[in-house]
C-alpha cells in the first residue's frame, strides 16, 4: 500500500490547511505531505513535503507523530493508502503559495469539512487536539463518501 504523511501546523487556536492544486485529492483543502521515498523515514518525508508544499521549516524533533490511518477503495484498490500523520506547534518561515498548495489559516472551532475530504470529519478535530489515534477507513463505491470508519486502539 502507498505510504504517504499528512502534517498540521498548529499556531493558537488555527491551523494550517493548503488548497490542494493537482494530483490525488486536487481541489480538496487539506494538510500538507505526500509519498515518503525510499530510504526515508515517515518524519524525514513529513519534514521534507511541508517544505516543499508550503515553504516551512520544521525541525524533526518539532514534529508530533499522532498516528497512522489507513484508507481503503475497495472499487480503486490502487488508491488505499497508509497515511501517517503530524501535527507541529514550532516552525520557521511563513507560509508560502507554492505549485501544489494555496495555504489559509482557520480556526480550530471552524474546520472547513465540506471542502475537505469525507474522512477528515471523522478523526481531524480529534488529532488537532492532540489525540493520538489509529484508525480505518473504507470508502463507498464513489469513492468519496465513507462507507466505515474504525478506531483501532
Ligand atoms: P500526494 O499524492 O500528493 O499525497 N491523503 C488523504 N487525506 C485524507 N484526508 N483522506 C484520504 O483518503 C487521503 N489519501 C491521501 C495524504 C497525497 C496526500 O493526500 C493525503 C498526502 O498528504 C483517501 O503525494
Amino acid at each position: 500500500m502507498r505510504e504517504v504523511t499528512l502534517c498540521f501546523p498548529i499556531q493558537e487556536a488555527r491551523v494550517l490547511l493548503g488548497f490542494k492544486k493537482h494530483g490525488f485529492g486536487a481541489e480538496k483543502t487539506t494538510g500538507f505531505g505526500g509519498g515518503i521515498e525510499v530510504g526515508e523515514t515517515p518524519t524525514q518525508a513529513a519534514r521534507r513535503e511541508l517544505l516543499e508544499e508550503v515553504g516551512l521549516h520544521v525541525l524533526e524533533t518539532n514534529l508530533v507523530f499522532t498516528g497512522t490511518l489507513e484508507f481503503l477503495f475497495p472499487v480503486k484498490p490502487n488508491w488505499d493508502q497508509l497515511v501517517h500523520v503530524f501535527i507541529t506547534k514550532n516552525w520557521t518561515g511563513e507560509p508560502l503559495e507554492t505549485a501544489e498548495m494555496n495555504p489559509a489559516w482557520f480556526e480550530l472551532n471552524a474546520l472547513p469539512l465540506e471542502w475537505m475530504w469525507d474522512d477528515e470529519r471523522y478523526w481531524l478535530a480529534r488529532v488537532l487536539a492532540g489525540e493520538q489515534l489509529e484508525a480505518r477507513c473504507v470508502f463507498a463505491d464513489d469513492c468519496e463518501t465513507v462507507f466505515d470508519f474504525q478506531v483501532l486502539n
